[in-house]
């Protein structure tokens, strides 16, 4: 690769693709498929209830963070806004984040740039580098795929092995729940922490495994758990967090590191909480009480399917495995896959049965898809089996199969995978009543441990479930009636034990605010019912900024 002529002295713009995005338009924005996490594949069919926010395009904001040139990262711009960026700038690379759902915002993106900036150099990454022929697709000057990091700083004649700067992320934007944006307060949200790219697990449908290299692969930006702790310290200074989220696909594989971190969080009594994603076959190489002194308090695992013979499940027992967290106050989030292999109009019912019975706190259901530059897309295109004619904009895995399945037609694909989030919704309650729950088993188990730092984390978690969270179920207990008696019985009784354990406070919070939730819910789902969707909002953020000379 040549690099730059101008190195260090070019000035880029980073951008994440236009929006608006929870839309139906030409340039591939779905209405089904907004820019909102748990909206999007976790409480979907949550209603009121479901939680909504949005996050930051971090891939950028890391590429950002590690090179030395005049750079702007341009996050969730309208068309306009992106053109607006263009004509009032002069720019010597154009970088365009995206993955393979939003390809046809890319193509647009390289058409205007060469319209509005025609000596400017296209660069396109992230995980639309995936799409098969994307040479011909977009018209860019280098297509990245892979880590962006080292590739930008090789493209700027810089050092591309010198240490990762993190920059100071927080987590989530704009977050809403039952009608009611929440305060955005300094260290109200965790901090996102990137510690590496890729998943060495290599399961054959993951995408971020396969795109950074596949099994036995993955790219650490953080080797040591030593590492890791000074990055957090240094995060946790500016952003005054004590809340974490480890991006990081299987956070717990690499226990050596995690016990490190532990160790060093124990020596400065740091009371951290984190949030991770991990394996059921990793997370059981540590202990409950361990789990609990490193912070875990939520954890996102792959449930899949009680069949299939994915390395990372081998000999998990999920729901013994879920039950046993919740009750240590850890909060879960399960993932299923609808439309495996052996899925079938006959058992498929039964297998959503089996998912939803794990009762944890959080959800995503996301249909069987196989992705291109993946092992399952390669074995399915072998196979003759991938639908030709389907837009890349409707292959998010919320929609219908891409791919002819064995036994199953594309219209039940859909109707199965609304179905599993319906039945999760009636038969566990919403999400934040689950979480409620097992936050108060957490507290009863830990609120006496010897170590101080777990106990203070769990009291300071309680300060919000005495509250607002206690208010929330005053309100939820009432609405919910309406869906599944039984489960508003269930809140019932869960608002009475907090209720017993904290007294007065608790009692106060519900009686006063939680009308007040019950009015913004039903409100909310009135809007929600008229059409109403939410956008992130446009952020711009300059660094090593000067006017041209
Ligand atoms: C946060 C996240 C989101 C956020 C979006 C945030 C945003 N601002 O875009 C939310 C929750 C909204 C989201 C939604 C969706 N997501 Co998403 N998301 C992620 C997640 C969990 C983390 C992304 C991340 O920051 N990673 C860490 C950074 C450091 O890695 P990175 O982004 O890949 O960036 C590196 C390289 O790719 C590269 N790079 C990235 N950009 C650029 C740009 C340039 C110029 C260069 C040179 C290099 C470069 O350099 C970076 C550093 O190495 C990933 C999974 C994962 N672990 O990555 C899925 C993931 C990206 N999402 C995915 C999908 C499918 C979706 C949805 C379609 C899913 C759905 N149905 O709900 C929707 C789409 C929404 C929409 N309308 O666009 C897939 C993408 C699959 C693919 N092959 O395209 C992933 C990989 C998850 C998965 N395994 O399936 N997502
Ligand atoms: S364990 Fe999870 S992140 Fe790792 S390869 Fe499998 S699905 Fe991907």
């Amino acid at each position: 690769m040549t690099t730059h002529p101008k190195g260090t002295r070019a000035r880029v713009l980073l951008s994440s693709v236009f929006g608006p995005y929870a839309r139906d338009d030409q340039f591939g924005s779905r209405a089904i498929n907004p820019m909102e996490l748990y909206h999007n594949q976790v409480t979907r069919a949550q209603g009121g209830f479901s939680l909504r926010m949005f996050h930051r395009s971090w891939g950028i904001m890391l590429i950002q963070a590690n090179i030395s040139a005049p750079c702007t990262v341009l996050d969730f711009p309208t068309r306009e806004g992106f053109a607006c960026e263009l004509r009032t700038q002069h720019y010597d690379v154009v970088g365009i984040s995206s993955i393979i759902v939003n390809v046809g915002k890319v193509r647009e993106m390289c058409r205007m740039v060469r319209e509005l900036s025609p000596q400017t150099v296209i660069v396109v990454g992230g995980h639309v580098a995936a799409t098969p022929g994307i040479e011909n697709l977009v018209d860019a000057d280098h297509i990245v795929r892979g880590e962006g990091i080292a590739w930008m700083r090789r493209y700027l004649g810089e050092d591309e092995a010198a240490p990762i700067r993190h920059p100071a992320i927080v987590s989530a934007l704009a977050t809403r729940i039952m009608g009611v944006r929440l305060p955005e307060r300094d260290g109200g949200t965790a901090a996102t922490i990137v510690p590496s790219v890729g998943c060495p697990m290599g399961c054959n449908f993951c995408t971020t495994s396969a795109f950074f290299g596949g099994k036995g692969k993955f790219i650490n930006f953080y080797e040591t758990g030593d590492e890791l702790f000074e990055v957090m310290c240094q995060v946790e200074k500016q952003l005054k967090v004590r809340t974490f989220f480890l991006m990081d696909e299987n956070f717990l594989l690499h226990r050596e590191r995690a016990m490190q971190l532990l160790a060093r969080m124990k020596d400065s009594g740091k009371s951290w909480a984190l949030s991770v994603f991990a394996s059921a076959h990793a997370i059981r190489k540590y202990s409950m009480q361990e789990l609990v002194e490193l912070g875990i308090s939520w954890l996102w695992m792959g449930l899949e399917s009680p069949h299939s013979t994915y390395a990372k499940l081998h000999n998990a027992d999920t729901l013994q495995l879920t039950r046993e967290l919740r009750e240590h106050g850890i909060r879960v989030l399960g993932s299923t896959i609808v439309g495996l292999e052996h899925h079938t109009p006959d058992n498929i019912a039964e297998e959503i049965e089996h998912a939803v019975s794990h009762g944890t706190d959080f959800h995503q259901f996301m249909l069987y898809t196989p992705v291109p530059g993946t092992p399952l897309y390669r074995e399915m295109a072998e196979q003759g089996r991938m639908l030709e004619d389907v837009d890349p904009a409707d292959i998010h895995g919320q929609y219908q199969f891409n791919f002819r399945h064995a036994a199953i037609s594309r219209e039940d694909s859909k109707r199965f995978l609304d179905w599993a989030f319906w039945r999760d919704f009636e038969r566990n309650g919403p999400s934040l009543y689950r979480i409620c729950h097992t936050m108060l088993q957490g507290w009863k188990r830990y609120k006496n441990y010897p170590d101080p730092r777990v106990r203070e984390r769990f009291r300071w978690e309680m300060t919000k479930l005495r509250g607002g969270y206690n208010a929330a179920l005053w309100a939820m207990e009432r609405e919910f009636r309406r869906v599944n008696r039984g489960v508003s019985e269930q809140i019932h009784t869960l608002r009475q034990e907090v209720e017993s354990e904290f007294g007065m406070a608790a009692r106060v919070a519900a009686r006063a605010l939680g009308p007040v939730l019950l009015w913004t819910t039903r409100r909310e789902e009135k809007r929600l019912a008229a059409g109403k969707t939410y956008e992130p909002p446009t952020i711009v953020e300059r660094s090593n900024w000067a006017l041209p000379a």
